[in-house]
């Protein structure tokens, strides 16, 4: 490791990897295009971090956030529920489901913390922070300043979706926030992405490369 890289494995610093689920990669029932791409090096990135923390969609059945929920609606559509608007997904990340379970070459034996979002049956929940309401809490801010954590790296699917909610809140929690961009895939549904980098680029949030953390840069 190059002297120039950053030191990741400071006591500050986590690692919060997204959503690397089997129902998020190609198979899967909600896939995002080369999602499984980022397995390996999500492993690589992580082995330098002492504080890996993982975020896991965990729905159950029926959700709101489910076209199969509104009838007459399908994927993709995009309806107004009482905290906002909500896109309409397929059934994904069910509770105890294979979809559910992270993907098979996911390999942080380290991970400390694991935290499940979605679990309302009423609210989506694409941040590991908050609620789609904007005030439910994870618990997973108050667990980062109680380990006095300053600073986040956010890595995994979907980077307009699960990567962006979360680095977001971040920011509004006080941690400075990385997103490493080549450790993320998007969806990139009608302008998603870029809607996405451009609310993370006005709150602060920093892009990076993988290479500014393994130091062969
Ligand atoms: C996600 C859509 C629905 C994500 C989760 O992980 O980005 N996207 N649920
Ligand atoms: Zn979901």
């Amino acid at each position: 490791m190059s002297n120039d890289a950053v030191k990741t494995d400071s006591p500050d610093r986590a690692l919060l990897v997204i959503d690397i689920q089997n129902d998020f990669t190609p198979g899967g029932a909600l896939e995002v295009p080369r999602g499984d791409e980022i397995v390996p090096l999500v492993n690589q990135i992580a082995a330098g971090f002492s504080n890996v923390v993982q975020a896991q969609d965990w729905h159950p059945a029926g959700h709101i956030s489910f076209a199969s929920s509104h009838p007459g609606k399908e994927p993709y559509d995009i309806i107004e529920l009482p905290y906002g608007p909500q896109v309409l997904w397929p059934d994904h990340c069910i509770q105890g489901s294979h979809g559910a379970e992270f993907h098979p070459g996911v390999d942080l034996p380290h991970t400390q913390l694991i935290v499940r979002k979605g679990g309302n049956p009423l609210v989506d929940s694409y941040s590991a922070f908050y609620e789609a309401d904007q005030q439910t809490t994870t618990g997973l801010a108050g667990y980062l300043r109680e380990k006095a954590i300053e600073t986040v790296y956010v890595v995994g699917l979907a980077l307009d979706f699960c990567v962006a909610w979360t680095a977001l809140h971040a920011r509004r929690e006080g941690f400075a926030t990385y997103v490493v961009l080549d450790a993320c895939r998007a969806i990139d549904n009608d302008g998603s992405l870029e809607n996405a980098m451009n609310e993370m680029r006005r709150a602060g949030v920093v892009f990076i490369e993988s290479r500014q953390l393994l130091g062969d840069a």
